[in-house]
């Protein structure tokens, strides 16, 4: 497709009218959205289909990446950029009205996802794009994403998130692919001997793919993620009842099935609740593996060159009920005998960990189990009845063992273990960075590691530079392409380590200061909208952006904070750097712990913004609705990257590669990796504080008492104290004492004991931000060293290490002829 700015502009035009069906006078801003969007996306379309006939043509082996969430980010940004039509768009945008940036601004995050899981997931398809590997993301296209967050009285609100609701230009549905799932029912023998039998549903679904477009950059290839939405059929509706006024049961059917992919996660704190996320899990899974055996069976007809043409990489445990399924298709539905079919499910799947957490390994209740998918609980029985037999012929006798490594927990009730599942039906297990890979073979899967060793891989996460440095960035990006003579950086991270020679050149040093300032100004005025604090731009940004979770520790940081405040409270010449503290996060709605430290953020901002003495030096900015869309715009403005979990409880983090890419340093512990991170970048570039994860551990399982801390130490005390008088809640004593009682009295993530070695560390972040060059020169540092970082080189470590599988090349013209 050719592209000047007229053809783009005459093809615009055409598109407003046939698919807006208005004109140009009349165009409004969202009709001009879309009608960019939808030019934008024909340059992509047009490479998708060369894509899909080269992959045809070459039969390859494909990566299917299945996972239950994805946070992708807007796309409008990153297609511009993807297809190099930013000036034509711009051009045209002006020709209907419009600024670019307000039409950019139309377009809605799809938040798919939680944090950063999901993000990793939409990392991995881009990198896997610009490789030219032949891969479709699978998950599901939920009504409503991640909730919306907002603040009333400091405390969290969350109001549902209809991300499509004016409909997204960059789907495609396709309704004529609609398949089957089951539910629920019960099996039967088949005629004959072996494991084969037939399960009889008693309640069936549809399952509608939509698709998405994910362009590689740079490259010709546009892979796809497929994503899975419930429907009922058109007799779900009861005309009975709507005749007869009863509009409500007219449709409950028909809601009662399309809840199903209705929100992201339910709350599973009821029975109810949890039956509905493990009828997504499986829906997915469902879903999925019968649009992989279909595109299997367009090039090839054998089930023994299967796992030569398709490797599953399972996020997490969440689709892991797809070992059981595909086990289900090729013994119930294909014929194929139990070993045979095992031999190829073995060979076809990997599993990644993304928690050491021992409360997010997930169980399901057999009696559930059974009852939704009985067919599958039958299989998981099989599995484990030949899985013991092999431990027993590896350790004779060796009943514990066996009790721990079981697919299926006994006490106190019998669940299935799907992290065990998805060890022995995977032949790679990654986990996510270094420590966190080596603390799963030690400790959470080590039984496992010790019968498998060759199985146990570590593929340290990626970010995608496009968008977190060329998108998010363009200062700073335009600063290193003219640095680097050119945008080959953009595909080879590596090429940034060009900078380190000049970390102490004047010049460069100055511009770097220059653009950290002009993105906290631009954050500035984000910050004043959103929430109404002003901040000072010349002010250190230190910024915290990741979900609430006790573990990662946000209330170390409200402490320091505190602590600072104090000081200047009772020496307002006290020696405090300014600094803005910049919060994002969300709390799962059901995670009270969590929630009240959110509330506490906010009371704490509220105080130190509004005292007259501190707010001098000391603003917090809680940006509510932390989300993709939010991290691009704070992240290029971070001068200080807070990665302060308790060690051996952060799988990787990414966020932290985010920051130091953009030159923040990081303030952190040995944890995930945060650890490659230091390696790289050099401990003098660096602020490690706390315990490691050896330590903690033993802080954790001998006799710690946290409220020793307390006694001994007069700046904490003061700090707790404040918190537990009302000093952050107009006055209410109790509004924090479940957060005081819980740092004072059980302190499971070691708040109290690392908290000197943060507040020290923090004096020295101060120290070294006084001396602008020596922090300028740390800031290039981390820029230049962490080019390792890139999703691209954690695709290569997959591809090498798990998937072996060669990338297929796109070329300019193929021999399809696309529509003009
Ligand atoms: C959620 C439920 C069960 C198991 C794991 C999770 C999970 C883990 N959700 N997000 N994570 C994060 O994944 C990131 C990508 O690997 C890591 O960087 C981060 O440390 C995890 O907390």
């Amino acid at each position: 497709m050719t592209d000047n700015a007229d053809d783009f502009g005459r093809n615009m035009v055409a598109n407003l009218y046939r698919h807006r069906g208005t004109t140009v006078e009349s165009a409004s801003a969202r009709d001009a959205y879309h009608t960019l969007a939808v030019t934008i996306r024909d340059r992509l379309i047009e490479r998708y289909a060369r894509t899909a006939a080269a992959h045809y043509a070459a039969n390859p082996r494909f990566v299917y990446y299945l996972s239950a969430e994805y946070l992708l980010g807007r796309q409008f940004e990153q297609n511009l950029l993807y297809t190099d039509t930013r000036e034509q768009a711009r051009v045209a945008a002006s020709a209907l009205g419009y600024p670019l940036d307000d039409l950019a601004a139309l377009d809605a995050e799809p938040g798919l996802g939680n944090g950063g899981l999901g993000r990793l997931a939409a990392c991995l398809l881009d990198s896997l794009a610009t490789a030219d590997i032949p891969a479709v993301g699978y998950g599901i296209r939920y009504d409503f994403g991640i909730f919306t967050q907002s603040f009333r009285d400091g405390a969290q609100r969350e109001l549902p998130d209809d991300w499509s609701h004016y409909g997204t230009p960059w789907e495609f549905a396709a309704p004529d692919d609609r398949l089957e799932v089951g539910f629920y029912g019960h099996t039967e023998a088949y005629n004959g001997s072996g494991p084969r039998r037939r399960w009889v549903p008693g309640e069936t679904v549809l399952g509608e793919p939509s698709h998405m477009l994910v362009p590689g950059w740079g490259t010709e290839t546009v892979n796809i993620i497929r994503l899975w939405r419930a429907v009922a059929s058109s007799d779900s509706f009861d005309l009975g009842h709507f005749s007869a006024g009863r509009y409500g049961d007219a449709v409950e059917n028909v809601t009662h099935v399309e809840n199903i992919t209705r929100v992201l996660y339910p709350d599973d704190s009821t029975e109810l609740g949890r039956e509905l996320r493990l009828k997504q899990q499986y829906f997915l899974v469902a879903c999925t593996l019968r649009d992989i055996v279909r595109r299997f069976r367009l090039r090839n007809e054998d089930f023994d060159h299967f796992a030569d043409k398709v490797v599953i990489q399972l996020n997490d445990t969440h689709p892991v009920m797809a070992i059981a399924e595909l086990m289900r298709l090729l013994v119930d539905e294909y014929a194929l005998d139990w070993d045979r079919a095992w031999g190829i499910t073995r060979r076809v799947f990997a599993y990644t960990c993304h928690t050491l957490l021992p409360e997010a390994l997930e169980t399901w209740p057999v009696s559930l189990v059974e009852r939704l998918l009985p067919r599958h609980m039958e299989i998981v029985y099989l599995i484990n009845h030949h899985f013991l037999a092999d431990v027993e012929r590896h350790f004779p006798g060796d009943h514990d063992r066996k009790r721990r490594m079981s697919l299926i927990q006994e006490e106190p009730e019998r669940r299935v273990r799907m992290a065990h599942l998805a060890v022995v039906g995977s032949s790679a297990v990654n986990g996510v960075a270094e420590l966190h890979s080596d603390l799963l073979s030690a400790e959470t899967l080590r039984d496992f590691a010790q019968l498998w060793p060759e199985r146990f891989h570590n593929v340290t996460n990626g970010v995608s530079s496009r968008r977190f440095l060329r998108i998010a960035n363009p200062r700073l990006s335009g600063l290193l392409t003219e640095r680097l003579g050119g945008e080959e950086w953009l595909r080879d991270l590596d090429l940034l380590a060009d900078l380190e020679s000049h970390a102490d050149d004047r010049a460069l040093q100055e511009r770097w200061r220059d653009i950290k300032r002009r993105n906290r100004e631009d954050l500035a005025l984000h910050v004043k909208d959103a929430t109404g604090v002003v901040i000072d731009p010349d002010a250190m940004c230190d910024v915290m952006i990741k979900r609430f979770h006790e573990y990662k520790r946000q209330l170390l940081k409200v402490l320091h904070i505190v602590t600072l405040y104090h000081r200047l409270r009772d020496d307002p010449a006290a020696d405090v750097v300014p600094r803005t503290f910049v919060f994002g996060g969300k709390a799962a709605p059901g995670y009270h712990a969590a929630k009240r430290i959110i509330a506490l953020v906010n009371g704490v901002g509220a105080a130190v913004n509004a005292d007259p003495v501190a707010s001098r030096r000391l603003r917090v900015a809680f940006v509510p609705n932390y989300n993709v869309t939010r991290a691009e715009l704070i992240i290029p403005a971070a001068d200080l990257s807070e990665q302060i979990s308790m060690a051996g409880k952060e799988a990787s983090g990414t966020g932290n590669m985010k920051l130091a890419l953009n030159g923040a340093v990081t303030v952190g512990t040995l944890d995930g990796a945060n650890i490659e991170i230091r390696d790289r970048v050099g401990d003098e570039n660096f602020f490690l504080f706390g315990q490691d994860a050896a330590e903690a551990a033993r802080t954790r399982r001998g006799y710690y008492d946290p409220r020793s801390f307390y006694e001994r130490d007069p700046e904490l005390r003061a700090a707790v104290d404040a918190i537990a008088s009302g000093a952050f809640s107009g006055g209410d004593r109790g509004a924090f004492s479940s957060v005081v009682d819980s740092i004072l009295y059980h302190d499971e993530y070691l708040v109290m004991a690392d908290y000197r070695s943060y507040v020290d560390t923090q004096d020295a972040v101060d120290g070294a931000w006084r001396d602008a060059d020596r922090w300028t020169r740390m800031s290039i540092m981390n820029t230049a060293r962490c080019g390792f970082f890139s999703a691209d080189r954690t695709i290569r470590d997959y591809r090498e290490r798990v998937w072996h599988v060669d990338p297929v090349r796109v070329g300019p013209h193929h021999p399809v002829t696309a529509p003009d």
